[in-house]
């Protein structure tokens, strides 16, 4: 445990703290929009663990002013949420739908009428069922045309977009472990998926530039990967060069790392790749988001462990998470916080970063009607120290999204895992803020002035 462990770290006053929630996670309101993949992957028997759907979820749209009202009263000054892209264009072609767009239209006005900014993600992987999948470059194009709408008509009043949220995630739990939407089992198709979303992001910077958007970006989850012996370090960095660097590279305008094509050679041709849309997925960027959880420790192992297929080619490994870890088995380890964000300083210097996400799932106790998540009070502490190290050790981190801002549906986990710092409960969907929500209450009333 650290020096700091039970030291409440007091918030610089210029750095900026929100929460944040994506669409299908939260929204609801299935009628309102059209399909996604993820309503596809829902109906697959087993494909999430309790049998969730996209409806009600926490039903945020319909009880927007009530969440809305504790955000405000928390103290939070900014929103991170996600548009869904089925709900402004039902196919992912053709018209707009005007009151998909006026959805999002009023959230950013009732944001802002609270003192709250509102920062937006165009992708948080409700892509509309009736594209062709991110092995396509029409998909990517398609993208750069719904960024567009949306920024004609929220550009003048949102403060931040990102193009895409962790883009590694999308491809490769999607396309190589099948275990997220829409299920495939395909490693070309997963290498594919990664850069097509990527030129998804630059074709998408330029429309939203085009459309005078502030502050385009992207927000990815870099992870620290650590070899636990020398016999790792193969795997290690295969890992590291799917996860990491191939994003890294394309952003920063060094193409494709030329490990990574080389070991994913067997079953990938890179013949999708082309020059021009290597220069648009190098479009400067105004500020890189980084989603922190965890950090990877990769151990020798004689046959893959579990995992490892979203590392397609990789020599065979297995991960070692150490104690303490969350519900959903990942280790805590806040150092690694510092060891991402230096990985996105290096690798693009200049470039503001941002905690996009950072949260961990519990199971909470509820006593009397107070929701003790303890566990989640340590997690954010120490992770806010670790932010105060970063941006001693100078880099440059402008602000810190707490994930999440209700109990929400964790993908394939369904409800069975809780993110949120306000419970939902799964009966009544009524919100009731947990001691990490008041633990922030106390720590945005006391931070530093600017
Ligand atoms: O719930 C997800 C979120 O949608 C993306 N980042 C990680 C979170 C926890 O798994």
């Amino acid at each position: 445990m650290s020096a700091t462990a039970n030291i409440e770290p007091q918030l610089p006053g210029d750095l900026v703290v929100g929460t944040a929630t994506a669409s299908w996670q939260v929204e609801g309101d299935v009628a309102g929009r059209g399909r996604s993949i993820w309503d596809d992957f829902a109906e697959v028997p087993g494909a999430i663990v309790d049998g969730t759907t996209g409806e009600p979820a926490c039903d945020h749209l319909r009880r927007f002013d009530e969440d809305l009202a504790l955000l405000a009263d928390l103290g939070f000054d900014a929103y991170r949420f996600s548009v869904s892209w089925p709900r402004v264009q039902p196919t992912g072609r053709g018209e707009f739908r005007h009151e998909g767009l006026d959805v999002y239209d009023r959230m950013v006005d009732r944001l802002l009428q609270r003192g709250i900014a509102p920062i937006v993600t165009l992708y948080h992987w409700d892509l509309p069922s009736e594209l062709p999948g991110w092995g396509s470059h029409e998909t990517a194009e398609r993208f750069a045309a719904y960024a567009g709408a949306v920024a004609e008509r929220l550009g003048d009043r949102v403060s931040r977009w990102a193009t895409l949220n962790e883009p590694w995630v999308a491809a490769y739990l999607g396309h190589a472990s099948g275990i997220h939407a829409p299920g495939a089992r395909d490693p070309g198709l997963a290498i594919s998926s990664a850069y097509h979303l990527m030129l998804a992001h630059g074709l998408g910077m330029r429309a939203l530039r085009a459309a005078g958007a502030r502050d385009p970006g992207i927000v990815l989850n870099l992870i620290p990967v650590y070899a636990e012996d020398t016999a790792s370090a193969a795997a290690a960095r295969h890992i590291d060069g799917l996860h990491n660097r191939f994003f890294l590279d394309l952003l920063a305008g060094r193409g494709i790392p030329q490990d990574v094509r080389e070991a994913t050679g067997g079953f990938c041709d890179w013949g999708f790749v082309r020059d021009a849309d290597l220069a648009a997925i190098a479009e400067p960027l105004d500020w890189l988001g980084e989603n922190y959880y965890s950090v990877m420790r990769v151990a020798r192992a004689e046959s893959p462990g579990p995992g490892l297929e979203a590392y397609p080619g990789c020599p065979s490994a297995a991960f070692a998470p150490r104690e303490p870890t969350t519900a959903m088995g990942w280790e805590v380890y806040p150092a690694g916080l510092v060891d991402a964000l230096q990985m996105a300083a290096t690798a693009l210097p200049g470039v503001p970063l941002w905690v996009t996400e950072n949260g961990a799932a519990y199971e909470d106790d509820v006593i009397a009607g107070a929701v003790r998540d303890s566990e989640r009070v340590d997690y954010f502490r120490q992770h806010i120290w670790s932010l105060l190290q970063a941006r001693e050790s100078g880099i440059d981190v402008r602000g810190y999204l707490a994930w999440s801002l209700l109990d929400n549906i964790e993908w394939a986990e369904g409800f069975t895992k809780r993110f949120g710092i306000v419970r939902v409960d799964p009966e009544t969907l009524d919100r009731a803020p947990k001691e990490s929500a008041l633990w922030w209450k106390a720590r945005l009333a006391d931070r530093l002035s600017p």
